[in-house]
């Protein structure tokens, strides 16, 4: 679909090797544990020796089967996950052991309680205020909860120097992942947004670890390669975009094709799965694994997290270091956080950063591209 290195392949692709991965995974006796939000520490359940794979769902097919559960006016990604967990499509779900949630938007939590009743799920308690030492105190607390029940379900024991292990190797793949989404500061950028969506995307697939770390270092010394062979595809003229909002992996199509035909380079995805989730290390020299967890997962912008300072501070950095021009933000249909968040972003953008900012509101359906191509094309111009 892209020119990319042959390794990275495009989303069908990716997921159906996928598919066939995790059943020879489990095959082989690994143990899989599906999660749902970047709040998730994930070295836990690597540090218990499991591989973990995101089970949101990015399809609108099994929507109509969720809506005979849940109400119609929920967000898609809630519907899809639920949908294919009850339909037996998702074969990431199907092979997970266990599922961990936590408490973000209101839709979620009460989904996880119905998602409970087929597969073993914790639910994590997520303050929803940053309110310094009780905030950190409670999520430090629910970390070791976490642990305790990770040890229960899948019948492991993990020691601190197994978080450690995973703590060392979770940023090793932050850090390539960084390396890579960052060719996009270059001007041009050195990636397509698709590109940089996809790799992304496409890492939270792979469950060799050390397989995904020497395809990311061999696909960025290639990216590299290219821009400096003048191969680079991104036209310097083109106006740099950054996305934020809620996640776009169920309407990469709609929003990243449309936006860049529209005639704009997509620079920076201020979203989960980019860069709301790998910019920031786990303090690896921190003796006490819990405390450097707490810490490094507390400061995600999400949100479901009162008083969202992380957001702003996010975006005015990255608007600087991306040379941003415009900013678009994404809102999945019934996302109420992020769509009343929405004002307080564009005041932002626009009286702070002085760079112009839109809003759209979307769901899975592809029935609204065309009216999205309209509104981005008059965003663009008017760059
Ligand atoms: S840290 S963005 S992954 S909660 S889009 S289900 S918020 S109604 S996905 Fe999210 Fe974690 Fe936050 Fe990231 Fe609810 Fe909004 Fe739907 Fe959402």
């Amino acid at each position: 679909m892209i020119n990319l290195p042959d390794k990275f392949d495009s989303f069908n692709e990716a997921r159906r090797n996928g598919f066939i991965k995790a059943k020879e995974l489990k095959e082989s006796g690994k143990k899989m544990v599906g999660t749902f939000c970047t709040y998730t520490p994930a070295e836990i359940p690597m540090a218990a020796g499991a591989v973990t794979v995101g089970v949101c769902g990015v399809s609108e097919e099994p929507i109509p089967d969720a809506e005979k559960v849940l109400p119609r006016n929920l967000c898609p990604l809630i519907k899809s996950s639920y949908g294919h967990a009850i339909t037996d499509t998702c074969p990431y779900f199907y092979f997970s052991d266990m599922l961990i949630g936590e408490t973000t938007c209101d839709g979620k939590k009460k989904m996880y309680e119905e998602l409970a009743k087929v597969k073993p799920t914790h639910v994590m308690h997520l303050p929803n205020m940053q309110r310094g030492e009780y905030t950190y105190k409670l999520w430090k607390e629910e970390i070791r909860v976490l642990k305790e029940e990770t040890e229960k379900l899948l019948g492991v024991t993990i020691t601190d120097e197994d978080i450690k292990l995973a703590i060392k190797d979770k940023n090793e793949e932050r850090k390539l992942l960084k390396e890579y989404y960052e060719l996009a500061k270059l001007k041009p950028s050195a990636l397509t947004g698709m590109e940089l969506h996809q790799v992304l995307y496409q890492s939270g697939f792979k469950f060799d670890r050390e397989e995904l770390k020497s395809e990311l270092r061999n696909l960025i010394d290639a990216m590299k390669k290219r821009y400096e062979d003048g191969n680079c595809p991104v036209n310097k003229d083109k106006p740099r975009i950054l996305i934020t909002g809620s996640p776009i992996a169920g309407i990469n199509e709609k929003i990243i094709k449309t936006i860049e035909d529209s005639g704009a380079s997509i620079v920076a995805y201020e979203l989960c799965g980019a860069i709301r989730n790998n910019d920031e290390l786990v303090d690896e020299n921190n003796e006490d694994v819990y405390d450097a967890l707490a810490k490094k997962y507390l400061n995600i912008g999400c949100s479901c997290m009162m008083h969202n300072d992380n957001r702003v501070k996010m975006l005015d950095r990255l608007v600087d270091e991306y040379e941003v021009d415009g900013v678009i933000d994404v809102v999945l249909q019934a996302c109420h956080t992020f769509n009343v968040e929405s004002y307080r972003m564009k005041e932002f953008i626009t009286n702070e950063k002085h760079i112009p900012y839109m809003t759209i509101e979307t769901d899975y359906s592809k029935s609204d591209t065309e009216q999205l191509r309209t509104r981005f094309e008059a965003f663009i111009e008017m760059i």
